[in-house]
Formats: C-alpha cells, sequence, structure tokens
C-alpha cells in the first residue's frame, strides 16, 4: 500500500528560484504576451533541440494542430487514428474536416499503414497518425503512401517531444507536426504546444491562426483563433528544458526496473518501439490478456486504487465510441483498437516517482494478477 496518493504523472518543475530568475525581467519589461522576448527565445531554443527548421508555438498542443489544419486548409476527409485523445479528433471536426478511423496495430498502437490505402478516397485530404506514448509510427510507409495519393501527413506529436528516429527529430517527418507541452507531458510550460512544419510559405497563415487573422495593424485577412503562448509560459519552458535530459533520464531507469519487474508476468504484455528509435519514456502502458492473466484490466484498476495508485485507462473508451461521434462516421472495423483499448492500463512514470515506489507498484499487480 502507498503511503500517499501516487498518480498516473506528476509535472516535471524547476526549482522555484530558478523559475522566479526568469520571470524578473518581465517586471521590467512589462512585456507579459503577443510574441515576447521569452516567446522568441524558447522557439528558437526548440528548434535546436527538437531538430526542426521550423517550429511556432501555441498556447497549448490542440490549438496547435487546429492551427496547422487551418493553416493548410484541409477539407474533405481526414484518415486518422481512434486510440488517442480526444483532441485529435475533435481537431479534425472542430475545422469542419471528416474524421475516418484507421485501425492501429498490436505491436505499438499506432495506426496500422497497411490498412490506410482501403480508406482513401476522392475526398481525402491528410493523413493525421498518432506517436502514440512517444511510440514512432512508421513515417517511412506514411509518406510513401501520402506521396503516391497527393495528400498531407500531419503528425499528433503531442507524447513525442525530444523522441528520434535514426537520429533525426521526429517533428521532422511529415508535413508538419504538432507537440504538446501540458503539465502532464514530458516537457511542460503549464499548459502549451507547438506546430514543427516542412513549408516555410505556412510561417504568416500560422501566426495568423493563433493572432485573429492579423496580418498587420490594419490588414486582418482570416478568422483566426487568439491561441497566443505567453511569456510566463515561456519562462517555464525555458527552466524545464535546461532539465529536459535529466528528466529523461530518470524515466529510463524507472522504465528499465518496471519491464524487469513485469516481464514473464502471464497475461501481462508490454507495447514495443520499432527499431532505431531514441525513446522520451513518456508513458508506461500494459496490457491485460484478461484469460491468461485470470484478471481483467478493469478489476486491476480498482484493486490498484485501493492501494492508492492512480492508473489510468489511456485510451479508453476508443473515440468512435465517445457519445458525441457514436454512430456518426462511417464505421470500419477497428478490431485491434478495440482489443487493445479494452486491455490497456497506463502505470505511474515521472521522473521523481522514484524506484521504491516502481517496486511497491510491480510488487501490487504481481500480487493482484498472481492471487
Ligand atoms: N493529442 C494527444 C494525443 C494528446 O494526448 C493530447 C493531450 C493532445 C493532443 C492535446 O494537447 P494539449 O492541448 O493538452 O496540450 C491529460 C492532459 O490534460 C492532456 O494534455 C493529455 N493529452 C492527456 C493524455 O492527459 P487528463 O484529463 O487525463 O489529465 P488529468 O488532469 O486527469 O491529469 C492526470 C494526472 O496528472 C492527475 O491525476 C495528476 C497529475 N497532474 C495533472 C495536472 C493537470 C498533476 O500532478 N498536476 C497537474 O497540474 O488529460
Amino acid at each position: 500500500m502507498a503511503q500517499q496518493d501516487i498518480f498516473v504523472t506528476r509535472p516535471c518543475i524547476p526549482p522555484l528560484e530558478e523559475y522566479i530568475d526568469q520571470i524578473r525581467p518581465l517586471w521590467e519589461s512589462k512585456w507579459l504576451t503577443n510574441m515576447g522576448d521569452l516567446h522568441r527565445q524558447l522557439e528558437q531554443a526548440l528548434r535546436q533541440k527538437l531538430g526542426v527548421d521550423r517550429l511556432s508555438l501555441f498556447v497549448n498542443g490542440h490549438l496547435a494542430l487546429e492551427g496547422i489544419l487551418q493553416a493548410m486548409e484541409l477539407s474533405g476527409e481526414v484518415i486518422t487514428t481512434p486510440f488517442t485523445f480526444a483532441s485529435t479528433t475533435h481537431a479534425i471536426v472542430r475545422r469542419g474536416l471528416t474524421p475516418v478511423f484507421c485501425d492501429i496495430k498490436e505491436t505499438d498502437g499506432t495506426i496500422d499503414e497497411r490498412k490506410i490505402e482501403a480508406l482513401i478516397t476522392e475526398k481525402t485530404s491528410a493523413i493525421l497518425p498518432v506517436h502514440v506514448y512517444g511510440n514512432c509510427c512508421n513515417v517511412e510507409a506514411i509518406g510513401q503512401i501520402a506521396r503516391r495519393h497527393g495528400l498531407k501527413v500531419i503528425y499528433d506529436a503531442a507524447h513525442a517531444f525530444g523522441v528520434k528516429l535514426n537520429g533525426k527529430g521526429i517533428g521532422s517527418f511529415g508535413d508538419a507536426s504538432i507537440f504538446s507541452f501540458h503539465a502532464t507531458k514530458v516537457f511542460n510550460t503549464i499548459e502549451g504546444g507547438a506546430v514543427s512544419f516542412r513549408d516555410p510559405a505556412l510561417a504568416p497563415a500560422l501566426c495568423e491562426a493563433k493572432n485573429f487573422g492579423i496580418l498587420d495593424e490594419e490588414t486582418v485577412v482570416f478568422a483566426g483563433g487568439n491561441a497566443k503562448m505567453n511569456e510566463f509560459q515561456a519562462a517555464m519552458g525555458l527552466c524545464n528544458l535546461r532539465h529536459f535530459d535529466e528528466e529523461i533520464a530518470k524515466r529510463q531507469a524507472l522504465v528499465t526496473a518496471y519491464c524487469q519487474q513485469l516481464s514473464g508476468i502471464p497475461g501481462l504484455r508490454m507495447l514495443r518501439q520499432r527499431p532505431g528509435v531514441r525513446p522520451n519514456y513518456a508513458y508506461f502502458p500494459i496490457l491485460i490478456e484478461a484469460e491468461e492473466a485470470g484478471t481483467d484490466r478493469n478489476t486491476l484498476y480498482q484493486a490498484l486504487r485501493d492501494y492508492h495508485i492512480f492508473t489510468r485507462k489511456y485510451f479508453y473508451p476508443l473515440i468512435t465510441d465517445f457519445d458525441c461521434y457514436k454512430d456518426q462516421y462511417a464505421q470500419t472495423p477497428l478490431p485491434v483498437a478495440k482489443k487493445i483499448a479494452s486491455q490497456v492500463l497506463t502505470l505511474p512514470l515521472y521522473g521523481d516517482l522514484g524506484l521504491e515506489n516502481v517496486e511497491m507498484i510491480c510488487h501490487a499487480v504481481k500480487k493482484i494478477l498472481c492471487k
């Protein structure tokens, strides 16, 4: 039994003095938002950290996604995954586009690239896969399909900050990628997000999308919203960036311990990264095959709560089962997504969790499953 409640995650925050030093100049400049100096510094630092040429900050990851869909002027259908957070589909729908759901792979939970082509119609304008949990999609195959059919590819890389594939930043694949810097992510700006993008011509449209469509003081070119990151968020980002590598190293040690202690338990399976990936250890999902484990995912979830261990069912229910989407869109079979959503449980993972807590959580999991 945990002494204190253990949550699925806790934000990484810098020493208070460091943050105060970072925001102190704002009392002098009185420049609090609307693309200030700290915003400019963070944008620059993140381009380097993420290994991307072009990046635009947003107030959160969701509005970064809506912003890039608006800037690209997409229409019609977008092929995407049902195994994700609400934001991915909501952004598509809120931009007036139609989501078309593709099944996922058993191995890593990302979109099944072998099933994409069958879903393409004359209305399809883009593919929007998700690097779920920071697991890399098959970007090469998806790129080939997109080129064959003249489609845009926008990755939801909300979970994938700092991930590299064959030495390249994950945000450099496809036409664009969005990142989330929410408090629950490996790198946070309290709330925050960004879009990295390939085509330099998109830069003005992205600025306008986050700033009311304003081109200059007297010219407003389209109905943009307000999605600007403020200076206090940027300051948190600049501080957290200094501690990012340390956070990842701590998480790596915790994940290694989880994997060692949970391997070989009948009915408990873990997802796998594809080869060539430098991971960011954003989440630690496990899958429970009820028949073999003798206990189902929901029972494990509840029993862990009784031990004060608050896991999450990321991502259950599937998006297609949300009240707002049920029976709304053409139903393609999604057997793998359905199965994984019913089996998945995301265990606590954050830098300060501590190896002793990982040990205690694994002990509780084994006790519940092996009783
Ligand atoms: N695309 C994908 C694939 C995403 O997963 C997300 C967001 C987005 C797009 C959109 O990005 P943003 O617009 O959010 O930047 C959380 C996050 O709010 C959300 O950002 C994230 N995905 C999603 C997977 O998880 P909830 O509703 O599960 O969060 P909540 O409030 O239950 O927090 C989880 C745990 O974290 C708490 O039990 C305790 C801890 N916590 C949380 C907060 C907010 C803290 O310790 N401190 C805190 O300040 O959605």
